[in-house]
């Protein structure tokens, strides 16, 4: 039986993450402002958020990691300039990361892609090392390329979950199908293996959005990794507080105190 290696992120079975690795991957123009440019915002709204996890590069995070909030290294990245197929390659060793204060491992595999097959070698070691230490491999799994046409179909999306599953992740990453019931197969495809969902991009309002977190909640997944719903909200803290009662105690959002922003 596989052991718990994420315990370090989980309360209860359950978890919110905070991730911050949109830099590389998207570019800082398209969604960063004046405030959550800074790094050290985000490690600070990590910790006073209460979130379970916080997610950086290594670059980040040997500037920026305070040692208060478990880290994920993203021990692999690719730019937003390359079209094509994507690839994401590694750029930060196991060992390196672990000596930055990682108690998690992350890598970001673009199923679906012409480069699938170099992205499922390089997990396979690098999941391997990361066992080796005693940590926990978190898949990134997203559907990507010319023959994805919907990457957020029920189909595809439990196909991620089961390929991160297959491929020995501790932790599957996946988008949001769009309702609780068609996620659950994806929870289910996972066998028992940790189920987050992706952020994306800013949803149009705070409920719209932690309607989605709920939904994947009633689908048995473990939380929720979210990165510009968090730091791009004008209250980024109260959002924390929203996202804590809906995974943590099970509140529902019509039940929350003003969820839509002000
Ligand atoms: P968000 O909540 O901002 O979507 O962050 C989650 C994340 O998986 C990041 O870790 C990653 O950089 C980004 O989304 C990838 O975004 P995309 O789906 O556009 O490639």
């Amino acid at each position: 039986m596989k052991q718990e290696r994420m315990s370090a992120f989980l309360k209860n079975g359950r978890s919110v993450l905070l991730a911050y690795d949109q830099g590389l991957e998207h570019g800082p123009s398209t969604d960063f402002n004046d405030k959550n440019i800074d790094p050290a915002f985000i490690m600070e709204l990590a910790e006073k958020g209460g979130f379970s996890g916080v997610i950086f590069q290594k670059g980040v995070a040997e500037r920026f990691y305070n040692g208060r909030v478990p880290l994920i290294v993203k021990v692999n990245g690719k730019s937003a300039l390359v079209k094509g197929d994507p690839i994401s390659r590694q750029v930060c060793s196991v060992e390196y990361a672990l000596s930055l204060g990682a108690k998690g491992i992350g890598y970001t595999i673009y199923l679906g892609s012409e480069h699938e097959a170099e992205m499922f070698k390089e997990f396979g070691r690098i999941q391997e090392e990361a066992h080796e230490k005693g940590l926990p491999a978190i898949a990134w799994v997203y559907p990507r390329g010319a023959a994805v046409v919907n990457d957020t179909a029920k189909e595809i999306v439990s196909y991620a979950a089961r390929a991160a599953l297959e491929l020995g992740a501790d932790a599957a990453k996946i988008k949001y199908t769009g309702d609780s019931q068609s996620f659950s197969w994806a929870v289910k495809a996972a066998a028992g293996m940790k189920v987050f969902m992706s952020g994306g991009p800013k949803a149009p309002t705070d409920e719209a959005f932690l309607r989605q977190v709920q939904g994947v909640m009633d689908a048995g997944a473990t939380g929720l990794a979210v990165g510009r719903n968090a730091w791009q909200n004008a209250e980024p803290l109260r959002m924390a507080e929203n996202l804590k009662k809906v995974i943590f105690e099970g509140v529902r959002v019509e039940k929350l105190v003003s969820p839509v922003p002000v």
